[in-house]
Parts: C-alpha cells; structure tokens; sequence
C-alpha cells in the first residue's frame, strides 16, 4: 500500500518537474525568439539609416568614445583623423563599432560598406582626390609604409598586451567615456579574447619584459626617424600621421602608468 502511494507521489512529482522544465524551456525559447527577431529589427532600421544618408557622407562605425581622445582604439582614430583632414563630410555610429570581419572601425559610403582603416583612407583618398602623399617619392612611401606597418601591426601588439594581458583591462575603467554594464562585464572575456589574438600574431608567445623591450624599441625607432620635422614625412603631414596619431594618442592619454607612457617623459 504504502509502496503504491510512494510510487504515485513520485510520478505526480516527475510529471511537475517534467512540467517546470518545458514550460521554462518554452520560455527561454521565446524570449531568445523575441530578442533575436528584435535584433533583426533593429538592425533593418540602422540599415535604411545608414543607407539614406546624404550622397558621399561617410557613416564612421566606431568604438563609442574615450574619456580623453576620440577613441581608445588607435584605428577608429587613425580614420577620424584622415576624415577631418581631409574635409571628408561624415557622421559617427556608434552602434555597430565591428564590422562582419569583426573588428572596427568599419565605414558606409553611398550604400556601401568598406572595413578596415586603411583600406577605407585608400578609397576615399580616391573617390575624394585626397591623397596627401602624392608628393611623396617612391622610396619616401616605402619609408612611410615601413613605419605605418611597424606601428600598426608591432607595436600595436605589444599595447595590445599591456592593455588587455598584463594589467588585465583595468585602465579601461579610466579612460573609457561611459565605463558601465555591458562593457565592464565583458573586460574578463575581452582579455581572454585580445590574449588569443596576441598568441596568434606571436607576440603573445614572448616574456612581458621581452614584449615591453620590443615596444620601446619601436618607439625609438620612430621617435629618431621624426627628429625635429613637424610631421613624419617632412613639414606637411601625410596618411603616415593619421596612423601614427592614432597610435601615439594611445600611449599619450590612454595607457597610465604603462613603460611606454614613463619613456615619453624621458626620451633620449
Ligand atoms: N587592420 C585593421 C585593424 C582593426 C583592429 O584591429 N581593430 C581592433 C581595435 S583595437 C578591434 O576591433 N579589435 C576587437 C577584436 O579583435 O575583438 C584596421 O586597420 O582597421
């Protein structure tokens, strides 16, 4: 007798549990429906928004801004930089920061879109006649490119880890313009992120103080080749200063407390 009851309970007791779990299920799934429907949405809206600004206004996907410089990503502002000097019309978004590749700054131009900083400064320094290195000699944009690469995909790496790796994102705190959830929850999974793309690139691999050595000799490097000109490539400036703006900026106002930022006050 006792048995039989026992045994009933429990079924009645499964069938709840049963009901609890699917109707939380159905739940859950509704909601990850409706967020996703609502996502398509909102991006169909940002779409035609994008789409119907005025003819040869570039829409600037970007990182939303710093505390102390337009932004704390030296690509976003290597671009700005090109589009004011250039006189270029432009609007910012800072919904959308990544482009499909993933990574920011990303532009619309009439419709289209175009990744990548420097392939974005290329094309519109075509479409708007705007290359401010044509005076440059073949071995002058040599020189140029050599630095742009130096700075962008080397020392880049090495701020890349300071930020991210060695002081974990705490300096983001600091100087990010509106520091709060979601971003300050997703800093953990940032850094786990940034320190995988480091490995890859291969910097990632090497000891901090090896890293860190190989950054200041890259700021020496360019810190020697400036010298006393008022730009990179000479009196005017070139793309060259967008990108190196965009990077310096970094360490300037963005990385506190860091070696590279305690070299700047005691450069030789
Ligand atoms: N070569 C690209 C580099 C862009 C890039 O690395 N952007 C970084 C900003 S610091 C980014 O979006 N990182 C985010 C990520 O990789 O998740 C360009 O010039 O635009």
């Amino acid at each position: 007798m006792l048995e039989q009851a026992i045994e009933s309970l429990t079924a009645i007791w499964k069938n709840e549990r049963g009901l609890i779990v699917a109707s939380t299920g159905v739940a859950a799934s509704l909601y990850f429906l409706a967020s996703k429907i609502y996502a398509v949405h909102e991006q169909s809206q940002l779409r035609k928004k994008w789409n119907s600004a005025p003819k040869d206004v570039v829409i600037l996907h970007q990182l939303p801004r710093g505390k102390f410089t337009p932004s704390i990503s030296p690509f976003p502002l290597k671009l700005e930089t090109y589009l004011r000097m250039a006189g270029i019309r432009y609007e910012n978004d800072f919904t959308e920061p990544k482009s499909l590749e993933n990574k920011t700054p990303w532009i619309t131009l009439n419709g289209e879109d175009v990744a990548d900083s420097q392939i974005c400064l290329e094309l519109l320094a075509d479409k708007f006649q705007k290359d401010f290195s044509c005076h440059l000699s073949p071995e002058e944009k040599a020189t140029a490119r050599a630095f742009q690469i130096m700075a962008e995909d080397h020392f880049y790496w090495t701020g890349v880890l300071w930020r991210w790796v060695y002081t974990k994102g705490k300096t983001l705190r600091q100087i990010h313009a509106t520091f709060a959830p979601p971003l300050s929850l997703k800093i953990p999974l940032v850094c786990r992120r940034m320190k995988s793309q480091a490995i890859g690139q291969g910097l990632g691999r090497h000891a901090e103080k090896d890293v860190i050595e190989m950054g200041i000799k890259d700021l020496r490097a360019m810190s020697h080749y400036l010298g006393n000109k008022s730009y990179f490539m000479g009196e005017e400036p070139t793309e060259l200063d967008c990108a190196m703006f965009g990077m310096l900026a970094q360490l300037v106002w963005n990385m506190p407390g860091s070696p590279f930022e305690r070299l700047l006050n005691n450069f030789d």
